[in-house]
């Protein structure tokens, strides 16, 4: 039990931070806590609620533009330093974070100029929804399936396997 538990921590502690993945196979690597292969409902609430935690600076419960924006610009930054041109880097900044901004409006559902927790878990039910096809509350192989199915089908949806 409580070699389980260091490993969901471990896990946790290693979740990239980035928004969850239109593609089925990376969005069970990124968020597969217990490294079954599986990602349970809970499971993904749970990592949605530690990844809110961590970017709510002041605890406060809610997250502010300058908390979800300043974290964004953080990773954002350690990304395009790695681009030699800095006029390209400079302009991947600016777009990147006008989408984060456009993002923020987005979760602020009620547009009261934060995010609850309760904003930022419907969002995530949503993508969540979306790459479990056959909704069993767990996305794993048999949506992968599905959805390379529906790829062969001719079918181009916003999730891909
Ligand atoms: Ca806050
Ligand atoms: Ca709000
Ligand atoms: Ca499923």
């Amino acid at each position: 039990m409580k070699h389980a538990l260091a490993t969901v921590l471990f896990a946790i502690a290693a979740l990239p931070a980035a928004a969850a993945s239109h593609s089925s196979t990376t969005f069970i690597t990124e968020q597969d806590l217990n490294g079954d292969g599986r990602v349970l409902l809970d499971e993904f609430k749970l990592g949605r609620q530690v990844e809110f935690t961590r970017m709510d600076f002041n605890a406060d419960g809610q997250l502010s533009e300058a908390e979800y924006l300043g974290e964004f610009e953080g990773r954002l930054m350690q990304r395009v330093g790695k681009m030699a041109d800095p006029e390209k880097r400079k302009e991947e900044l600016q777009r990147q974070m006008r989408q984060a901004k456009v993002r923020f409006g987005v979760l602020d559902a009620d547009k009261n100029g934060s995010i609850s927790l309760e904003e930022f878990q419907a969002t995530g039910l949503r993508m969540f929804k979306l790459h479990d096809r056959n909704q069993d509350n767990g996305v794993d192989e048999v949506d992968i399936k599905l959805a390379e199915e529906e790829r062969k089908a001719g079918k181009t949806g916003f999730v891909s396997p």
